[in-house]
């Protein structure tokens, strides 16, 4: 047995290992826009289902030209292939869990929603749903069609199970600011509210030296708080975010623990960055999920 064991080459080894990892390793799917430059989008979520041990399938709803900082062009993705991408994985992967990230129009908002509602309805169960409303770029460009908003509220949202916006997005959601950790309590009491599912209001460097993000959930108030991570500039934190938190769910992991760690791993991502000098002669900075 011993001798038999000895023989086998340490390539063939590695491959038995793998096999018995692929009959366990749980699939999550992502439904974003691709940017070009990898740091957000669809590009970040795979990274991010890696890193974590997930395989990862993704349906592309829009195509970003992009470099971290600067959007370029958006081009949508007919609402025929985003349709067709779900519907074809549906019938085929074991999906644990399912994110939405940019979504680009109210068409295909609406696409992703009954299509969603029909893998609902084919295994019988619901798979957990993590909506990332991405509205506008860290850059600050635009990033959504301004009257998807509705869509979200009445086609998308009443599928999550979480809604992770940002400060900007709730402010865009509530139509209020948000100065304060107190205006963030009553912003993310009022989201509970509304949609009728949980909320994780990411508050940035609100707190001066700390990054608090606060889950509004069954009417309680869950902080997590991490050290922000000075003179930084990546962007797709929010992308890895909510992947990490969907890889969380594709494991079983509960709503708390799930964020909890995907806190940390956004966190490290962000300290391990990486950083380039461009041709331009400017600083190139991407998040380092593996
Ligand atoms: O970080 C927001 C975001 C999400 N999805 C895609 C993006 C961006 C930012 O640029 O390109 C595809």
């Amino acid at each position: 047995m011993g001798k038999q064991h000895s023989r086998r080459s340490p390539a063939s080894a590695k491959l038995r290992r793998g096999r018995q990892s692929v009959a366990t390793v749980p699939v999550a799917l992502s439904i974003a826009g691709s940017d070009s430059s990898a740091g957000a989008g669809v590009q970040a979520d795979l990274k991010t289902f890696s890193a974590l041990g997930v395989y990862g399938l993704t349906a592309v709803a829009c195509i970003v030209a992009e470099l971290p900082g600067k959007v370029s062009r958006i081009e949508p993705a007919s609402g025929r292939i985003v349709r067709e991408q779900i519907e074809v994985l549906a019938k085929s992967f074991p999906i644990a869990a399912i994110k939405t990230g940019l979504l680009c129009s109210g068409e295909i908002i609406s696409v992703v929603a009954k299509a969603i509602q029909a893998i609902g309805k084919t295994v019988g169960t619901r798979i957990p749903l993590v909506i990332d409303p991405v509205i506008l770029a860290t850059s600050g460009d635009p990033l959504l069609e301004p009257a998807a908003i509705e869509t979200y509220e009445k086609e998308l949202f009443p599928l999550a199970s979480l809604i992770t916006p940002n400060f900007g997005e709730a402010e865009q959601l509530l139509g209020t600011k948000i100065k304060d950790r107190r205006s963030m309590r009553v912003a993310g009491k009022e989201l509970e509210k509304r949609f009728r599912t949980a909320i994780l209001l990411k508050g940035g460097h609100l707190a001066g030296g700390r990054a608090i993000d606060l889950l509004f959930v069954d009417g309680k108030v869950v902080e997590f708080s991490a050290p922000f991570v000075r003179d930084v500039a990546t962007h797709g934190t929010g992308c890895t975010y909510s992947a990490a938190i969907t890889s969380g769910l594709a494991f079983g992991l509960p709503l708390e623990k799930a964020i909890g760690e995907a806190k940390k791993f956004v966190t490290d991502s962000i300290a391990r960055h990486f950083r380039w000098a461009s041709p331009a002669g400017d600083t190139l900075q991407a998040l380092r999920h593996l």
